[in-house]
């Protein structure tokens, strides 16, 4: 299995990514074929999207040539087996507030005998593979990453980076919200400043969630690997407000 993020992580360079909330085949590839493109979430937890979709979202994405990873809705190892299922090349499990959670969740997305995934990839084609050859390289190819959004994960993050994992990935208005602090402050920025350099002492990829250009810029220059960019319905709002900004007196 060939993954753009995997190639991505090897070369040590800049992973950006877009964030897809609506379940449209259409969407998803405008945004992958978008120059700069090397990964995308297919956002299950808070979009429009269900698992129904999964398996067109993430063909579409990795035949536009980016990886479709899929934000599942929670620590649920049945939902890591649907999703993998379906040919993404990863997941991103949000809420991940301890160590034990982080343990399960790699058990959930690894075959035996490191994990207890349940085998079942007759429809991984999106990974490149099927069946006995998916299967061969699958543990060492999936991508497993899981969000730090709370305080909790905060508090374990030496013990979360240990576990079998490739990536933290920070969700700055959850923990925001979790913490009781404002986003950007100076608590929250220490947060995602400890986060960063825990997870880059271990070895691991860095992430976070950013809705503008700006924004992961300054990310990427912090130190963070695997950085969103903007969201389909942000660049919706943001399209329509801007042109319409531009017309007087509605
Ligand atoms: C957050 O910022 O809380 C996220 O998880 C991104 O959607």
């Amino acid at each position: 299995l060939n993954f753009p993020l995997r190639q991505k992580f090897a070369a040590q360079a800049r992973a950006a990514g877009g964030w897809l909330t609506l379940p449209s085949t259409v969407i998803a590839r405008t945004i992958a074929l978008t120059k700069g493109i090397s990964w995308i979430l297919i956002d299950a937890e808070h979009g429009l999207i269900s698992d129904q979709h999964f398996y067109d979202l993430t063909n579409t994405v990795a035949s536009s040539g980016a990886s479709p990873l899929i934000r599942i809705p929670a620590d649920e190892p049945w939902m890591i087996k649907r999703a993998l299922d379906a040919g993404a090349h990863g997941i991103m499990v949000p809420m991940a507030n301890s160590a034990e959670i982080v343990r399960k969740v790699v058990e959930a997305a690894k075959y035996p005998p490191v994990g207890i995934r349940g085998y079942g990839p007759m429809f991984t084609h999106a990974a490149g593979a099927l069946n006995a050859t998916y299967k061969a390289s699958a543990n060492d190819a999936i991508i497993v990453s899981v969000q730090i959004e709370h305080p909790d994960a905060v508090a374990q993050i030496e013990e979360i980076v240990k576990e079998g994992i490739d990536a933290t990935f920070i969700g700055p208005y959850d923990l925001a919200v979790s913490m009781g602090v404002e986003v950007g402050g100076v608590e929250h920025e220490a947060a995602i400043a400890k986060i960063l350099e825990v997870t880059r002492k271990a070895g691991k990829i860095a992430g976070i969630f950013c809705l503008t250009g700006e924004q992961a810029e300054k990310r990427f220059a912090q130190g963070f690997q695997m950085v969103s960019v903007t969201t389909d319905i942000d660049t919706l709002f943001d399209g329509f407000a801007a042109a319409l900004g531009k017309v007087s007196s509605l």
